[in-house]
């Protein structure tokens, strides 16, 4: 199956804001291939935080799954260690993909996808959260409560891994890092038209923090190891320790 490319964007529709529809989930691999940078290398460098810290048969929740790449290249990456995986995406159209990617990719027993909202969230005690890309989608407001009932559902020494795009304090700098972004995706095949286009779309969709806000949510939820183990200008990777 491979991903259809994604030219959304290319059209000249009347403006909407972005959302995780099934236009969206038809083009959506190619879309974060091409939108977020280094995203294969955050996923091996999440498997390997994973692979230190988790003890034989510990869950790994995926939050915001999407279409389940990430989640099959965990279970994959990951395969020796009898861990359970469990996909969580509020979109059906995504969570419908996943579970056909999984069948076709994977015959892997030990995964599991949920058609939920993750800000409620019922679970049992968890080896690790990941959230890659998915908590800048959830209101600023809504954030703090959510990653603290995370941290509260983690088993002590569980982990949670946070990916984000993130804005810059300083003004000059953060046009800067938006700039080499825009180049970014120039030289990965979106038009200036696409660029100026998705980025309106996702105007109040994606609200992202700053690095220190970001560090400052983890650190108020009650985690006393807080580490970036990633940046790549205005994207992000951080690892949150719980208390053994
Ligand atoms: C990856 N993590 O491949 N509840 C559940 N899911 C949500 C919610 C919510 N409240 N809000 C948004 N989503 C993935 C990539 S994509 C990133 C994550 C992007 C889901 C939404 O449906 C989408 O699938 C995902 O969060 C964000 O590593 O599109 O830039």
């Amino acid at each position: 199956m491979s991903p259809r490319t994604d030219r959304l964007y290319r059209v000249n529709s009347a403006p909407e804001d972005f959302a995780f529809n099934e236009r969206v989930v038809e083009v959506f691999d190619d879309m974060l291939d091409r939108s977020i940078p280094f995203y294969q290398e955050v996923i091996k460098a999440t498997a390997q935080l994973l692979a230190q810290h988790l003890t034989h048969g510990d869950t790994i929740c995926d939050l915001g799954c999407s279409t389940g790449t990430a989640l099959l290249e965990f279970a994959r990456l990951l395969r020796d260690g009898r861990y359970r995986f469990i996909g969580i995406d509020n979109s059906q159209a995504m969570i419908d993909k996943a579970r056909l990617k999984a069948e076709l990719y994977s015959q892997d027993k030990s995964i599991s996808y949920r058609h939920q909202d993750i800000s409620r969230l019922d679970l049992p005690e968890t080896g690790a959260f990941i959230l890659n890309y998915t908590l800048q989608f959830i209101r600023p407001l809504q954030r703090p409560p959510l990653v603290k009932h995370l941290y509260e559902n983690l088993k002590p020494g569980g982990l949670l891994v946070l990916s984000e795009k993130t804005i810059c304090e300083d003004k000059r700098l953060n046009r800067r890092f938006i700039d080499m972004y825009h180049r970014f995706k120039l030289e990965r095949g979106y038009s200036e038209l696409e660029i100026a286009r998705k980025r309106e779309a996702l105007e109040n969709v994606l609200v992202p923090f700053s690095v220190e806000e970001n560090r400052a949510l983890l650190a108020n939820a009650g985690f006393e190891t807080v580490s970036s183990f990633f940046q790549w200008f205005n994207f992000s990777s951080f690892v949150a320790i719980k208390p053994a």
